[in-house]
C-alpha cells in the first residue's frame, strides 16, 4: 500500500462522468481534491480508449494512478474502489462509516445510487440510437426501475437524515443530480417533494457546487 503523503494521484477524469463525480465529492469532503491531477479522457462504450485501457482493461472512468516517490505504481477502479482508498488514507471512516449497520447502510445507498446511474447511462445510449432501432421494452424496463429506485430513495430519507454525510448520501445525491443533468424534462421531483428537498440540500454542499458536471466535447 503506498504512502499518498509523497504520491502523485492522477485521476482519469471526465467533467460529465456521475462515477467520476462521486470521487471528486469524496476528494473535496476529504480536503484533499487539490491532490489529484485530472487526466481528460473519452471513453465511449462503443470506442476503447488506449490511454485508460493501460491502466484499466475495461477502458471506464474513473481510474486512479498512484505513482510512488520510489518509482512503485498502484491503479483503482473503479469509484467504489477509488472512494475505499482516498477514505483509508485520508478519512478514515468519513465516506465509509466505521460502526457496521451504518456501513451496510451506506453501501446499499451506494449501489442504489450507482445501479440509477447506470440505467441513466443505458437510457442516454439507447436515446442516441436512431428511434426505429430503440428498444422499447428496455426502455419501459429503464423508466419502472428508476420510479421504483426514486421511491425507494424517498423511504431512506429518514436514515439519510439521520447518519453523518457518507457515501450513500454521495452517491444518492449524484445519481439524482445525473437525472438532472441529462433528463431535466424528468420532473420527478414532482412526486417526490421530501426527496427533493433533500436534494436541495445536498446541492448546496461545497463538495457538490465544486464539480458541477458540464459536456466539454
Ligand atoms: N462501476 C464503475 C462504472 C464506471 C463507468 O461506467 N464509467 C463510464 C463513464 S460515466 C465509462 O467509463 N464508460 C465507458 C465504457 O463503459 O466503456 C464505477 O463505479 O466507476
Amino acid at each position: 500500500m503506498s504512502a499518498p503523503a509523497a504520491a502523485t494521484l492522477t485521476l482519469h477524469w471526465s467533467p460529465r462522468s456521475p462515477f467520476v463525480r462521486k470521487v471528486m465529492i469524496g476528494a473535496h469532503e476529504l480536503g484533499i481534491a487539490d491532490r489529484l491531477t485530472q487526466a481528460r479522457n473519452v471513453v465511449a462504450l462503443h470506442r476503447p480508449n488506449d490511454v485508460v485501457m493501460a491502466f484499466n482493461p475495461l477502458s471506464k472512468l474513473p481510474t486512479l494512478v498512484v505513482d510512488e516517490a520510489d518509482g512503485g505504481r498502484e491503479v483503482f477502479y473503479d469509484s467504489h474502489v477509488i472512494c475505499t482508498y482516498l477514505d483509508a488514507h485520508f478519512g478514515p471512516g468519513r465516506l465509509l462509516p466505521e460502526r457496521l449497520e451504518d456501513r451496510l447502510t451506506a453501501l446499499r445507498q451506494e449501489a442504489l445510487g450507482d445501479g440509477v446511474m447506470e440505467l441513466l447511462l443505458l437510457r442516454l445510449f439507447e436515446g442516441l440510437r436512431p428511434e426505429e432501432a430503440r428498444s422499447a421494452d428496455l426502455l419501459s424496463s429503464l423508466h419502472r426501475k428508476l420510479r421504483r429506485s426514486l421511491e425507494v430513495m424517498e423511504q431512506d430519507l429518514p436514515s439519510l437524515t439521520a447518519r453523518p454525510f457518507d457515501l450513500g448520501h454521495l452517491t444518492i445525491g449524484v445519481a439524482l443530480s445525473y437525472l438532472d443533468f441529462r433528463f431535466a424534462t424528468e420532473k420527478w421531483q414532482d412526486a417526490h417533494p421530501r426527496l427533493k428537498r433533500w436534494h436541495d440540500d445536498f446541492s448546496g454542499r461545497p463538495s457538490v457546487q465544486a464539480t458541477i458536471p458540464f459536456d466539454d466535447a
